[in-house]
């Protein structure tokens, strides 16, 4: 198991690059990919069994983001990560990038999943899922949700396929950051308490600290040995998390970002690394 200090300096790492190229583009889904990079961190250089040398590898564990909005982030860790070189990134959502706004799998390096229309991404993490088993595979298949895409009808049929399935190699991540594009969820349309309506559907459920590295390792642990359901680890985090001009800010969605704010957040964020 890495360390707290590195993977925490890894999830820093992330959160700048993720800053730094949506910044150069000037607009972008900033809060949602900053709630998302100490998952990532976690996964990326802690849990999963990947190889960035071939990002195809059969027997490779798939994570599919499935608030493909969330690209960004994704993309500053596969970069980090050594899938592709970093001066990608500043190529972000422009003409003939292969990193578009949204996850696209036949574009990116890395990417499992073409994902962005809410709610389809994590269906197919369910036929991952599935697929591997047909397969007599032992790979781990991992996913994250929002908490507005949770709204979604879909993500509850694909609930219900895969505790009927009864998928124990499937772990679900629930970024729950309060809040979708039009306001907060519960205005919106209330999810709580949504670790009940996870149960419900015969999921095991851990409600943690989205932000907290320890308690991110620990609980996939836990969700690992687990036997005979899926598991869902509900993250409590907070939208835009480390730029200090959105952190827990609705607007943090899908927003403008000048210069000079990227480079003081990138700033600030280097001055919070562990030595
Ligand atoms: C099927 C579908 N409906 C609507 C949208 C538009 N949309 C994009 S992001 C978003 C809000 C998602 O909220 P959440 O899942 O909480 O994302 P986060 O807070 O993590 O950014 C919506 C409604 C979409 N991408 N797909
Ligand atoms: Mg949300």
């Amino acid at each position: 198991m890495n360390t707290k200090n590195y993977l925490e300096n890894q999830a820093i790492e992330i959160r700048k690059l993720t800053i730094e190229s949506i910044g150069k583009l000037g607009v972008g889904h900033i809060g949602g990919s900053l709630s998302i990079c100490d998952l990532l961190s976690v996964l990326y250089f802690d849990v999963m069994d990947i190889d960035a040398n071939d990002p195809s590898k059969e027997d490779r564990d798939r994570f599919v983001l499935s608030k493909g909005h969330g690209g960004p982030a994704l993309y500053a860790a596969l970069a980090l990560k050594g899938y592709f070189d970093k001066a990608l990134l500043d190529t972000l959502n422009r003409p003939n990038t292969k990193l578009p706004s949204h996850c696209d799998r036949s574009m990116t390096p890395g990417i499992d999943m073409t994902t962005g229309s809410l709610g389809q991404g994590f269906s197919c993490a369910v036929g991952l899922a599935i697929g591997a088993r047909m397969q007599k595979k032992d790979y781990w298949t991992y996913v994250c949700i929002g908490d507005g895409e949770t709204q979604e009808g879909q993500v509850w049929e694909a609930a219900m396929l895969a505790n009927s399935q009864k998928l124990d190699r499937l772990i679900a991540f629930t970024d729950y950051n309060k809040m979708q594009i039009d306001g907060s969820i519960e205005e919106v349309n209330g999810l709580y308490p949504l670790d009940d309506k996870w149960k419900s559907f015969g999921w095991h459920v851990q409600v943690i600290d989205g932000h907290n590295i320890e308690a991110l390792q620990r609980a996939i642990i836990t969700a690992k040995n687990m036997r005979g359901r899926p598991s869902m680890i509900i993250m409590d985090t907070i939208k835009g998390k480390g730029a200090y001009f959105c952190e827990n800010e609705v607007f943090s969605h899908n927003m403008q970002i000048s210069e000079e704010q990227w480079k003081r957040a990138v700033q600030e964020l280097d001055e919070k690394k562990v030595i």
